[in-house]
């Protein structure tokens, strides 16, 4: 083995032209056993998923759409782990290969200029005890052009090639940098060596030390975003000077 490389991810890539959604056929394809580590890529998504039954836009030939199979000896509590490390990984490529300031909102957006430009989805299949496999869906926007953006995310939504003013940047050069990142630091992952992970998303991280505003279904909670916890907990300072611990929810950064 190569140092600093589990040879896990992408051993097996699988490519479609068009699809419902990578995670899901990734999902079933996993139910029916498919060697740790196999990728999925298509050119389209029909039925693109977001968090919470949100879409995701996924135009044909344009993005990144994008998922790995993998099966951690984990607990369901530590998945957000493997959410925090596909981000880091992703973030790495994407800095490697372009001349753009990314960096990560917790807990699964990609950003560059406070845009999203990707977000992360992954799905798990687990009993109380333990995870049997996990799915990490990764959505880039790459050559995805303001017309294709609709009315409702044209403020907030940015791809490679809108930010670098380009004709056309290359898929499979971002696609390849982030098999490889992801590869990494899931080797990393595999030995427990869960502060490293953190200490780097802590690095890339737009979130923490900001004031923010955390939706976590009806409520809202604002405060200072202080850390992220092992578990990738993120850790908000209330006005009344307690903590208050968020395992999921969707921040805007205030100032
Ligand atoms: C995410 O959800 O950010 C996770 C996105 C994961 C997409 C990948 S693509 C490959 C794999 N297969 C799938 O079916 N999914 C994964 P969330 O944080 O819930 O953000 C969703 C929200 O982002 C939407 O409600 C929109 O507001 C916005 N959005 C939708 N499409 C977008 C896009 N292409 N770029 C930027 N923002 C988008």
């Amino acid at each position: 083995a190569i140092l600093g490389q589990s040879n896990i991810i992408g051993k097996d890539i699988i490519f479609f032209d068009t699809i419902e959604s990578t995670n899901t056929y990734a999902m079933k394809l996993a139910d029916t056993g498919c060697p740790e580590g196999t990728v999925i890529i298509a050119d389209a998504q029909t039925g693109g998923k977001g968090r919470l039954g949100r879409k995701w836009l996924s135009p044909h030939g344009k993005n990144l759409y994008m998922s790995v199979v993998l099966k951690p000896a984990i607990p369901p509590k530590d998945a957000s782990l493997l959410t925090l490390m596909s981000a880091v990984a992703c973030a790495s490529a994407i800095k490697q290969v372009s001349s753009l300031h990314v960096s990560i909102k917790w807990p699964n957006d990609i950003m560059t200029c406070n845009k999203k430009l990707g977000g992360i989805l992954t799905e798990i299949k687990a009993d109380m005890d333990r995870i049997f496999h996990a799915v990490i869906g990764i959505g880039i926007n790459i050559n995805l052009d303001i017309n294709d953006i609709p009315d409702e995310i044209r403020t907030t939504a940015t791809s490679i090639k809108i930010e670098q003013d380009i004709a056309a940047f290359s898929r499979s050069i971002v696609t390849a940098e982030i098999i490889k990142e992801l590869d990494r630091w899931y080797s990393i992952f595999l030995q427990n060596r869960r502060k490293a992970i953190i200490k780097e998303w802590l690095k890339l991280s737009s979130t923490i030390g900001r004031v923010v505003k955390v939706t976590v279904g009806a409520n809202t909670f604002t405060g200072i975003a202080e850390t992220i916890d092992e578990e990738g907990m993120l850790i908000l300072r209330l006005s009344d000077n307690t903590t208050k611990k968020i395992s999921a929810g969707d921040v805007t950064i205030l100032r």
